[in-house]
């Protein structure tokens, strides 16, 4: 099982490869905020790992592994974006909560955010009912 900060190592990586094609130390200690040296430890340690493959200068690809858990990965980021949405969350505040929750949550717990989304998408009147209890709350 990967650490937290594992996981968001793979997402990004994941992330990067599937918008740009590649994924470059420095775009990875980019998008984490991060100094390049301790993305190149990282992916020292992904590579032992057996969730990518990295050759200095090179570049680096994602194992089976790391693609199938990476792919996860950004679902699972997506969906808690659309779930907070949904639920009535401010956006200013939706990525900094998803990146703070992601880890923590059961795949089992996931999986039945999953089917709220779900529930609520199907039906746009649901949102709408949800609205007005959330109106009719921040009003008494
Ligand atoms: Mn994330």
């Amino acid at each position: 099982m990967p650490t937290p900060t594992m996981e968001d190592y793979i997402e990004q990586i994941y992330l990067l490869i599937e918008t740009k094609g590649y994924a470059r130390v420095s775009a990875i200690a980019e998008a984490l905020q991060v100094k390049p040296s301790s993305v190149t430890k990282m992916v020292q340690k992904l590579d032992r790992d057996d969730y990518l493959n990295y050759e200095k200068y090179q570049g680096l690809i994602l194992t089976a592994k790391g693609k199938k858990i990476g792919k996860r990965l950004v679902y699972r980021h997506e969906l808690l974006e659309q779930f907070l949405h949904i639920i009535g969350v401010d956006d200013e505040n939706i990525y900094r909560d998803v990146e703070g929750i992601e880890h923590h949550l059961s795949w089992n717990s996931i999986d039945r955010i999953g089917d709220l989304v779900q529930y609520f998408e199907e039906d746009s009147d649901r949102q709408k009912a949800l609205e007005q209890t959330r109106n009719k709350l921040e009003k008494s």
